[in-house]
């Protein structure tokens, strides 16, 4: 296919849908299809305040702070880009599943943890989120098709999850699970993958400073489409190692096989993290393009968060950590 030669940047918006398009040529067409729409819903989501840039604590008493730890180092992207482009393959293969993501049910929502912890148990959203202590960060994200936006996230640190998990030291591993909600999610039904929706870290990884949940997004509670009510947010990594409205969680010795990994590994690793240097067989990946203005700007290894993880990986190089 001719699109295969091109790269990223050079990718026409009506056919970066596809995270792969070898697989699967129907994504080009509905990617195409999806197009004329999309401008539409981004004047339907509208603007916000927090969308410029303020921080919600500023806009209204009691929200959660600013965590200034972890500095973007670019423009906030505006919020009704973040909200209205989107990958969420159990709701259809193009950028523009927003709608039909909202229609999400988020409550009751369950977490089972599981596998190799003190003890197997399901907890609650709501008596998960008074375990923890919440807070808003600013990420940059890099999905692997080289679009990129900035946004403030809210949720809490990974770690603090682990923790209450208690996981046997055997652990290695944890294993992320999407909801399979077939009243709701159409691309269940679709026979190219395999559901549910897995993802992966090493269990140092998900120890990390950066490792975050997010349940929130511009100082709202996080929309279904972007993976509500709680998703993986692991900004050194592309954007598909992210796992969205979560509703398990287990511990394990091995290493999982993910869900992009399954379905073309030699496209789409573990490790997964962000480096300009190494090409996708697809996409160069020297840069990226920002939702909103579509600049392009260069991408930068481990997405520029390399302070906080490139000593994950010291141990590890004979890996391959950047596919
Ligand atoms: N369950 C699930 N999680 C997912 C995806 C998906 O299709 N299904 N897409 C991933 C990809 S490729 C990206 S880039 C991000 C996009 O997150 P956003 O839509 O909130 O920007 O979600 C990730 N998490
Ligand atoms: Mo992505």
């Amino acid at each position: 296919m001719h699109i295969v030669k091109r790269r990223g940047w050079e990718i026409a918006e009506s056919q970066v849908t596809a995270e792969h398009l070898v697989v699967n040529r129907r994504s080009v067409l509905s990617g195409a299809a999806g197009l004329g729409t999309i401008g539409l819903g981004m004047m339907a989501a509208g603007g916000s305040a927090l969308a410029q840039g303020a921080s919600p604590a500023a806009a209204s008493p009691g929200a959660v702070a600013r965590n200034p730890k972890f500095e973007a180092g670019r423009a906030l992207t505006d919020e009704k880009f973040a909200t209205t482009y989107n990958n969420y393959y159990e709701f259809g293969e193009s950028k523009n599943v927003w709608r039909e993501a909202q229609k999400l049910k988020q409550r009751p929502w369950a977490i089972q943890i599981d596998g190799m912890v003190k003890q197997a148990r399901t907890i609650d959203i709501d008596d998960l989120l008074k375990q923890v202590q919440v807070e808003e960060r600013v990420y940059r994200h890099r999905c692997v098709e080289a679009w990129a936006m900035t946004v403030p996230w809210m949720g809490f640190p990974l770690s603090q999850l682990v923790a209450l998990a208690e996981p046997l030291s055997a652990a290695k591993y944890l294993v992320f699970e999407t909801a399979q909600d077939k009243a709701t999610m159409k691309g269940l039904a679709s026979p190219f993958y395999s559901w549910p929706y897995v993802e992966g870290l090493a269990i140092d990884e998900a120890m990390n400073d950066l490792a975050f949940l997010s349940t929130g997004l511009y100082g709202k509670p996080l929309q279904g489409q972007n993976g509500g009510p709680i998703r993986l947010t692991v900004p050194w990594k592309y954007g598909f190692k992210g796992a969205k409205s979560l509703a398990r969680i287990t511990f394990t010795d091995k290493r999982p096989k993910t869900f992009w990994e399954g379905l073309q590994s030699r496209e789409y690793g573990f490790w997964a993290n962000v480096n300009p240097a190494v090409s996708h067989p697809r996409w160069s990946q020297s840069r990226e393009r920002l939702l909103g203005d579509d600049e392009m700007v260069p991408t930068q290894i481990y997405n520029g968060y390399g302070d906080f993880v490139a000593g994950l990986y010291t141990d590890r190089k004979s890996e391959k950590l950047f596919m």
